[in-house]
């Protein structure tokens, strides 16, 4: 790569992922997921550059293209990797930031990590951006770039974007570095969050910590305006709307069903194996519904389906034994010969068949404790053109504001998960394909492009 880019992007991790063949050759390859899709074509149409971590650690690559994105890694150290990643990212901020579901782990060395990554972060945008150019910065694990890259190049229009949420400020008050996080994001000119809610805890903190004064969706530091607005990410909807009508993805979802024994109702559940995400308490709802003879076996299957995650994280180990001891019990008790009520699959999935098992669920289960938008959910609805399957929503992930025609639940309400999941299995096809359009209105609008060229469009208007 040559010269300076008029568009960055700054994340933890770069959009692809270095795969390596028992041969020894290695290649890169695209990640699957909404943000590369959303933000691709804006790269390729601003010349820009997208700098992130390449997720091996101890390895310095160069910068090099890759489907017209000019990637900068930025290099990682072990120690880094478990300090700053798995420590102070993802074992501080992300349980803080979901309502303290699991305790966060509080760490002086973890945190001076976390500010020693970040500057790296900040200056190598610093030195990979062009006079005046445009900054996009990702996510909890780099809320202190906005205000160092400011303080290198007070020129850049710098945006930031938390995908988790934002939490009240009771709890944020815990932190013992809750002001350096504060003036980290204050750095930034717009300031982007999920939901409204998250919006308007920022402001709160940021009158109660700095002093500062806010109206509508500005706060006002000493000289400068920060915009503070809710961006709700969205899905590729026309990419999944097109894949399930593919006949090759019909088949397959047909197949699904009956490899599964061609129950009544399957019920589906796909996460990152995550803490947050409510896997156990789905579970229990259903493993009851089968204890009390309120479904029979034969009458429906959950199928399971839990991405590896953070493995080397201990509250994450401890999740893993949980559930498979959990699924375990369940499936001893109600199998028969041939018949397993939950099928539990600790596995990642490609897009296709992703889309097939969605295609093939009438009942989606999405229950997370706290959860920033979800994009499961949203996923869902964009498989269904055909207005078949419900889904049951947690009222704690941040897709609840708009899907509002799903079954709203609560997931700590064990009785009322029960109760809705059958409320959802037993609802008219009638009812369920009302519910569908309107969610498939809603997502069809506002997809992860709209999504996109808003935040930009808000970040590149005066204040
Ligand atoms: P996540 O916590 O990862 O994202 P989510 O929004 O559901 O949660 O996104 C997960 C993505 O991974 C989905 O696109 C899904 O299809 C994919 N996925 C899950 N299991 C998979 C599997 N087994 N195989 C392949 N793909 C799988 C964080 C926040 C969310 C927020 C997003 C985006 O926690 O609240 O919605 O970022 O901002």
């Amino acid at each position: 790569m040559t010269g300076r880019s008029s568009f960055l992007i700054v994340a933890n991790r770069l959009p692809v992922d270095r795969t390596v063949e028992p041969d020894g050759t290695a290649s890169w390859r695209r990640s699957p997921g909404g943000l590369v899709t959303a933000i691709a074509p804006v790269m390729q149409r601003r010349d820009g550059a997208w700098l992130g971590w390449s997720g091996a650690p101890d390895e310095d690559f160069k910068p090099f293209d890759q489907d017209g994105m000019n990637l900068i890694p930025i290099p990682l150290s072990s120690q880094e990797v478990e300090l700053y990643y798995e420590g102070f990212s993802n074992a501080t901020l992300w349980p803080l930031y979901h309502d303290v579901v699991a305790p966060p782990v509080f760490e002086r060395r973890m945190w001076e990590c976390y500010r020693e990554v970040n500057e790296r972060f900040a200056q190598a945008a610093a030195d990979a951006a062009e006079q005046g150019a445009v900054v996009w910065v990702q996510d909890y694990q780099l809320q202190l770039v906005p205000a160092m890259l400011r303080e290198l190049r007070p020129d850049l229009r710098i945006g930031f974007f938390l995908h988790i949420p934002f939490p009240p400020d009771e709890l944020f008050w815990r932190l013992p570095w809750r002001k350096e996080l504060v003036e980290g994001l204050l750095g930034a000119d717009l300031v982007g969050f999920q939901r409204p809610g998250g919006a308007a805890n920022f402001m709160r903190l940021c009158r109660r910590l700095l002093g500062l004064s806010y109206k509508g969706s500005e706060v006002y530091s000493e000289d400068r305006v920060i915009k503070a607005q809710a961006f709700p990410i969205s899905v590729d909807f026309g990419e999944l709307d097109s894949l399930v009508r593919e006949p090759a993805i019909v088949a397959r979802a047909k197949e699904i069903r009956a490899e599964l024994g061609d129950p009544e109702h399957v019920l589906l559940g796909v996460d990152r194996l995550d803490y947050t995400k409510g896997i156990g308490q789905r579970l229990e709802a259903f493993g009851e519904l089968l204890d009390e003879g309120r479904l029979s076996p034969g009458e429906a299957v959950f199928v399971q389906i839990a991405t590896p995650s953070r493995e080397r994280v201990d509250e994450y180990r401890r999740l893993r034994d949980d559930i498979e001891l959990q699924v375990g019990r369940i499936n001893g008790e109600h199998s028969t010969l041939g018949l397993q009520p939950i099928q539990y699959f600790h596995q990642s999935y490609g897009r296709r068949e992703l889309a097939a098992l969605y295609l093939a669920a009438d009942v989606m289960v999405v229950t997370p404790l706290r959860d920033g938008m979800n994009l499961v959910a949203k996923e869902y609805v964009s498989c269904h053109h055909d207005l078949r399957g419900s889904l049951v929503l947690s009222e704690f992930a941040g897709a609840a504001d708009e899907l509002r025609a799903s079954w709203l639940v609560n997931p700590y309400d064990v009785e009322g998960l029960k109760r809705t999941m059958l409320t959802a299995m037993r609802a008219t096809p009638h009812d369920i394909a009302r519910r569908m359009r309107t969610m498939r209105r809603r997502v069809s609008t506002y997809d992860v492009d709209r999504w996109a060229s808003e935040f930009l469009t808000a970040l590149e208007s005066p204040a």
